[in-house]
């Protein structure tokens, strides 16, 4: 069943077919926007990954180009691995990307691309100057663990760039430095470093402390505040932390500074690498059955990303080009779910749709008092307290993807316990236990707390991508998001149906859901 081509998805970014995993140096040129990605052009697995290469004029409809960076130098013969790219202050568009030098070992050294015609909007030749590698590692440092430059940015005439490293068990954000991008000198010290890991797919860029504008990464007007990201090499997640960065130091500080700790997550889903914010969503299927299927993983929908005006944490909305995909609709209005009930949203088709729902914040007496010692823990709260374990607020949500019966169901909820104080606290989660009758399927709970007032607004809100193998939802207008990979064998196509369910203790009012069929987007074909 997992090799039913129902399961393929409608509008989240895929090539045709084959493996693909990270998105790689997004950029912006004369009127299209760039998006490379990690791909092997030979298989749906994981080996001889390359760049390969998509445009597009609205980060949705994508037309496919041809490979933008093979191994073709000695200095990337055995590899060509994450990277990013910089628009020179002439305009120039640049990537610099990990190349693999040798056989044996993955040794990693980092190199630059540059266009081969500028005047060509679509850049469909690289070429790589002969001055490559352009950094090498130290001795010293650990040559397998050393990726993924980051885009760089310009601060009184000097260009820095990151590199992901791991150093015993700290991860590394290493700072090298040039002002002719050809000769890079490492700085002494990381911009950060912190106990945990490799650090892959390093990300640093400025967000306005105030309003929802995107910045240039070299943008400095303004209050701004930095925010580091980096994926866990072995938790397969990305984390960030939100802080203040000193060009003369050249050292960034966490705000919160347990932050690298508590671990902010962009998603609490599978949603690994990197920004406009476009993430890698991989299978969650095994690797024979992708390989019987052709195809494997998938971007999430591009995302519009600021921060919270709390200072603390980024919010994250899908960009409303999506929005064009919308089609036709059905609405609810002021509808009570009573406790262990459900009721469908029929009239659409969902196995490709937006929903958009609202939910009144029941009286919250009968909440279940919240345990601190899952404070820093929310999948394990949500894996003991899934879907069907009844509780008192929630969970409510919706069971999108499910069967007719519900044998069959994807759970996308809140939870809402109170703590010591009297005060909410809100988990929200996705539980895909019950999503597939299908075997050999890895089904994480994914879960996050979810950081907004609710006793004095009253609501919650909750919209959900659904994509015949994607739920990408977005919990609170965006301050929690989970992305999780489902495979139904009976839930697919027309036989998908959407629920909205409360298994808790009380009354929970549907103030207002939107829900939206969705039209597939053109998809590089
Ligand atoms: N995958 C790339 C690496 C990166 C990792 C190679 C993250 O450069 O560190 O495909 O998915």
């Amino acid at each position: 069943f997992v090799t039913n081509p129902l399961l393929r998805t409608g509008y989240h970014f895929q090539p045709p077919k084959n493996w693909i995993n990270d998105p790689n140096g997004p950029l912006y040129y004369k009127g299209w926007y760039h998006l490379f990605y990690q791909y092997n052009p030979k298989g749906a697995d994981w080996v001889n990954t390359l760049w390969a290469h998509s445009v597009s004029r609205d980060l949705i409809n994508w037309n496919v180009l041809g490979l933008a960076l093979e191994p073709s130098i000695r200095s990337d013969q055995y590899g060509v691995w994450s990277g990013s790219a910089t628009i020179l202050l002439d305009g120039t568009p640049v990537l610099v990307y990990t190349g693999i030098d040798r056989p044996d070992t993955p040794y990693q050294v980092q190199n630059v691309a540059i266009p081969k015609n500028k005047s060509d909007p679509l850049l469909r030749e690289w070429v790589k100057p002969d001055y490559n590698p352009i950094i090498v590692p130290d001795s010293g440092m650990n040559v397998t663990q050393f990726r993924d430059p980051s885009t760089a940015w310009h601060i009184d005439g000097q260009w820095r760039i990151l590199v992901g490293g791991e150093k015993g068990s700290h991860g590394q954000a290493y700072v090298y430095r040039s002002t002719d991008f050809k000769h890079w000198v490492r700085a002494k010290h990381p911009l950060h470093s912190a106990i945990n890991g490799m650090w892959e797919c390093l990300d640093f860029f400025p967000v306005l402390m105030q309003g929802k504008k995107g910045l240039d990464t070299s943008d400095q007007s303004g209050r701004v505040k930095y925010v580091l990201k980096s994926s866990l090499e072995k938790a397969r997640y990305d984390y960030y932390t939100i802080g203040t960065y000193n060009s003369r130091t050249e050292r960034y500080v966490p705000d919160d500074l347990n932050g690298d700790y508590h671990r902010l997550r962009y998603d609490y889903g599978k949603f690994y690498a990197r920004r406009v914010l476009v993430g890698w969503a991989n299978e969650s299927d095994t690797v024979p059955d992708d390989i019987a299927k052709g195809w494997s993983g998938i971007h999430a929908i591009p995302r519009k990303t600021w921060l919270d005006p709390g200072g603390k944490q980024l919010v994250q909305w899908p960009i409303e080009e999506v929005e064009q995909l919308r089609r036709k609709s059905v609405s609810v209005t002021n509808k009570v779910v009573k406790p262990r009930n459900h009721f469908e949203v029929k009239g659409l088709e969902t196995y490709q749709a937006d929903v958009e729902v609202s939910f009144e914040i029941p009286n919250l007496e009968r909440a279940e008092p919240f345990d601190h010692a899952f404070s820093n823990d929310a999948q394990k709260l949500c894996r003991m307290k899934g879907a069907d374990n009844k509780g008192g607020v929630g969970p409510f949500g919706l069971w999108v993807l499910a069967s007719a019966n519900l044998e069959e169901k994807t759970a996308v909820f809140f939870r809402i316990f109170r703590d010591g104080h009297g005060k909410p606290v809100v988990l929200m989660c996705t539980d895909p236990t019950k999503s597939s009758l299908g075997h050999d399927l890895d089904k994480p709970t994914y879960a996050g707390f979810v950081n907004a007032d609710v006793s004095s607004s009253g609501e919650i809100s909750l919209r959900s991508l659904i994509d015949h193998s994607v739920v990408e939802s977005f919990g609170a207008g965006g301050r929690t998001c989970i992305i999780s990979r489902v495979y139904p064998s009976i839930a697919v196509g027309q036989n998908a149906h959407l629920y909205v369910f409360n298994n808790g203790d009380v009354d929970v009012k549907v103030s207002r859901l939107k829900a939206w069929e969705m039209e597939s987007s053109k998809m590089n074909n």
